[in-house]
């Protein structure tokens, strides 16, 4: 059989079988590839990478999503930069309020995720409170005169193009279009293999923002253990929610998840030692 092998890390090769290949296109942008494995469903993924698998994309999208939602608590616009499968926009179109904007680079990757992993962006396409645009994300916030109050850079590792995504620059024309006490959420990598990226991450988003963290949670088909997400605001106030402030948020937005709860959501934030001293 096939064999899916991901050498994202020096040292360390994921692989995981192809029982099917569903997909596969170099395109312009990148190389891509749907193939099916039997732990994790349908597995999509970019210039070699995992990039969201069937089984396992619903820990990382509520995270990604419900964390900054129900932190800040009156969200009304919200951004995707990347995010190109679905995913996060399916989470936020939970919230009933909430309108958002997506730009990807790449409408390919959209087309193939609603043509062949459906169940991860659940209709959110067809959805009249997202606008999709087909642009360049870096290009997009350095050009909008719009504000959003979250930013969710869905974005794939920092090597090649998704880069730029990674850069202070980047970060600077992000704040720029926030509302207000607004928060961005990014992509920041698994510790234990991308510890530099964490460190630099820190320092880029801690030259803008006045509290900059990250948070945890394990994604299956990311190997090397728990995966971070950059946190970055101007409000200091909403890392430091209550959890009976949370659990009335969560009731009040009626959404059904299966990873995120509001005490997962404070539990996230507690960094391990070996983590804090990355930072
Ligand atoms: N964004 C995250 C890609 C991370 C890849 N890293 C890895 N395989 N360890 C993907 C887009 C999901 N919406």
């Amino acid at each position: 059989m096939e064999l899916f092998d991901e050498g994202l890390h020096s040292g360390v090769n994921l692989a995981l079988n192809v029982e099917k290949v569903i997909y596969r296109e170099k395109t312009d942008l990148q190389d891509l590839m749907i193939f099916e494995n039997s732990q994790f469903g349908r597995v999509m993924s970019l210039d070699g990478a995992v990039q969201t698998t069937e089984k396992d994309e619903f820990i990382y999208h509520e995270m990604f999503v419900h964390v900054p939602v129900l932190a800040h608590g009156k969200v009304s616009r919200a951004l995707i930069i990347g995010g190109g499968d679905g995913g996060a926009a399916r989470q936020l179109m939970k919230h009933s309020n909430i309108a958002v904007t997506m730009v990807d680079i790449d409408r390919t990757v959209v087309e193939l995720s609603k043509k062949f992993m459906p169940s991860v962006s659940g209709g959110a396409f067809d959805d009249p409170r997202l606008e999709l645009i087909i642009a360049d994300g870096c290009k997009f916030v350095r050009e909008t005169s719009d504000r959003w109050d979250v930013i969710i850079i869905d974005s794939t590792d920092p090597h090649g193009p998704g880069e730029v995504l990674y850069t202070k620059e980047f970060y600077a024309d992000c704040k720029a279009c926030l509302s207000p006490g607004g928060i961005i959420i990014t992509q920041n990598g698994v510790p234990f293999v991308q510890e530099g990226e964490l460190r630099t991450s820190y320092d880029r988003l801690g030259s803008q923002f006045k509290d900059v963290s990250f948070y945890l949670a394990a994604i299956p088909s990311y190997v090397g253990g728990v995966m971070a997400y950059g946190w970055a605001t101007d409000d200091a106030d909403h890392r430091k929610v209550s959890l009976s402030r949370l659990a009335e948020r969560y009731v009040e937005a009626g959404i059904a998840t299966d990873y995120y709860t509001p005490e997962v959501h404070l539990a996230a934030f507690a960094l391990p030692l070996h983590i804090q001293k990355i930072l």
